[in-house]
């Protein structure tokens, strides 16, 4: 086979060829005809709890992205192929200031929603979520939240954000429609009684572990689509939601959680839903490996375009 001299985003590249876009995917800053955007947010000013290093995770995500060719089977989708996405690069950020970085966070995404643009976010710790969620609120008004987790991350000890506060001040500030906020797998050791009851408190509906184990994949799919019906949906994902015997490379792992096939089961249920953006949050590359972490949080942000592309044909 005589090969050409330039390949093109559609071409087989081998994976170890070239520079690490997410699946190869084109980068631009220009997302005017794009329907989708991966942008990275390599911030972990937010992760006040433990281990810091997931600044370093988009760049492994991307890394680690390209030898998924393309086609889910079980969507029956080719998301490259069917809509046009964009690798946008990564949000600029002031490392030391994190509402600078927040403020940034939410500029770049509201400029990149408003050229009609769905956005895939890679992170970065899950600060990131609460200006995320503004930007996408301010264009499609107060949002349901499928927010898949081993934290609850609705704390309201702290007024300043960080990792562990992001859905309080959210739901706070008017982001998320409090009658349609799931959180899904929560566990582990709390810093004190009753933090399951002050998520609780504010509107969300919190599945433990252990629920989501008694009902199985398909019924708890079925559960988070039921609770957030039609409305638009953003689905924030923590990777620490996984066991850390399958995603090591996080802050803050907690025993106990999804395995990696649990978690592809359950992202592959959500399919009938008004998805109007997603992120994929807290993989830190410090902690991981041999990638697998990276591996398999680029996998799962696979299934979330893929979801995005099967709720774009559907609205
Ligand atoms: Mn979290």
């Amino acid at each position: 086979m005589k090969l050409p001299l330039h390949y093109n985003e559609h071409d087989f590249i081998p994976a170890y060829h070239g520079i690490a876009t997410f699946m190869g995917c084109a980068h631009t800053r220009n997302t005017a005809d794009a329907d989708f955007a991966i942008v990275g947010v390599p911030l972990d000013s937010g992760a006040a709890s433990w281990r810091s290093g997931t600044r370093q995770g988009p760049r492994s995500i991307r890394e680690n992205s390209l030898q998924i060719w393309g086609h889910n089977r079980h969507l029956n989708i080719t998301p490259k192929r069917e809509f046009k996405v964009v690798d946008f690069g990564d949000v600029v950020l002031e490392p030391i200031n994190l509402a600078e970085a927040a403020e940034n966070i939410t500029a770049t995404t509201s400029a990149i929603l408003e050229t009609n643009t769905q956005q895939l976010t890679l992170g970065g710790d899950h600060s990131i979520t609460h200006p995320l969620l503004k930007a996408h609120a301010e264009k499609y008004g107060p949002l349901a939240v499928i927010h898949i987790d081993s934290h609850t991350d609705t704390y309201q000890n702290l007024e300043y954000l960080e990792h562990g506060n992001p859905f309080w001040l959210a739901m706070r500030d008017g982001y998320i429609d409090p009658a349609a906020y799931i959180q899904v797998g929560i566990r582990g050791p709390q810093s004190e009684p009753g933090e399951i009851e002050e998520a609780q408190s504010i509107g969300a509906r919190v599945v433990t572990i252990e629920e989501c184990f008694e009902l199985g994949m398909p019924a708890l799919a079925e559960l988070v689509r039921q609770h957030v019906g039609d409305r638009a949906v953003y689905i924030s994902l923590d990777i620490d939601g996984v066991d850390p015997a399958y995603a090591p490379g996080t802050g803050t792992p907690e025993v106990g959680g999804f395995t990696s096939f649990q978690m592809l089961w359950l992202l592959r249920g959500l399919t009938g839903l008004n998805i109007v953006g997603a992120d994929l949050v807290e993989v830190n590359p410090l902690y991981d490996a041999g990638a697998m972490t990276s591996i398999l949080a680029a996998n799962l942000a696979f299934e979330l375009l893929c979801l995005m592309g099967v709720s774009k044909r559907e609205n």
